[in-house]
């Protein structure tokens, strides 16, 4: 089992996409196992993105991140990072396959509605960083047996 961190950016706020675009995790099979509303302190974005500092649109992007309450999770499941960055699709909604999060709902590269982690070292750092180890639950639901094969 993998865990990985998503974001529900300020654009699937505002745009009420939120329920919809969890139900497709959902739907995958994937466990929310952390979930939180939460107004982001500009520290913590910024550390979240410090990887992009050097970037142009490195400032719009931490001051549209914070521009808004956020709802930030964790996802298990077999290869979850991977298999949320293929749900997600490419960063940029013009580019994104049909079928995908991002191409079904958006048309835009930063208003781009869901951040997930990209590997195991950075999932492991934004988990650490969005969640205190108390506010992540280890628990089985009733339909896991027929998800995931023994
Ligand atoms: P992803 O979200 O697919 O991992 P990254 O890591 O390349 O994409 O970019 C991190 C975030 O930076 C994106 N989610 C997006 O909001 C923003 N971003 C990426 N490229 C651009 C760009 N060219 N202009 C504005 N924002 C961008």
């Amino acid at each position: 089992m993998e865990r990985t961190l998503i974001i529900f950016k300020p654009d699937a706020m505002h745009r009420m996409l939120v329920g919809r675009i969890l139900s497709r995790f959902e739907d995958k099979g994937l466990r929310v196992v952390g979930m939180k509303l939460q107004q982001s302190p500009r520290a913590q974005v910024e550390k979240h993105y410090e990887v992009h500092k050097a970037r142009p649109f490195y400032n719009d992007l931490v001051s549209f991140m914070t521009s808004a309450p956020v709802i930030v999770a964790v996802l298990e499941g077999p290869s979850a990072i991977a298999v949320v960055r293929n749900l997600l699709g490419a960063t940029n909604g013009i580019e994104a396959a049909p079928g995908t999060i991002r191409g079904d709902f958006g048309l835009d590269k930063q208003f781009n509605l869901v951040h997930a982690s990209d590997g195991a070292e950075t999932a492991k750092a934004e988990i650490e960083l969005f969640f205190k180890a108390d506010e992540l639950v280890q628990y089985k639901r009733a339909g896991d047996a027929w998800i995931v094969s023994a």
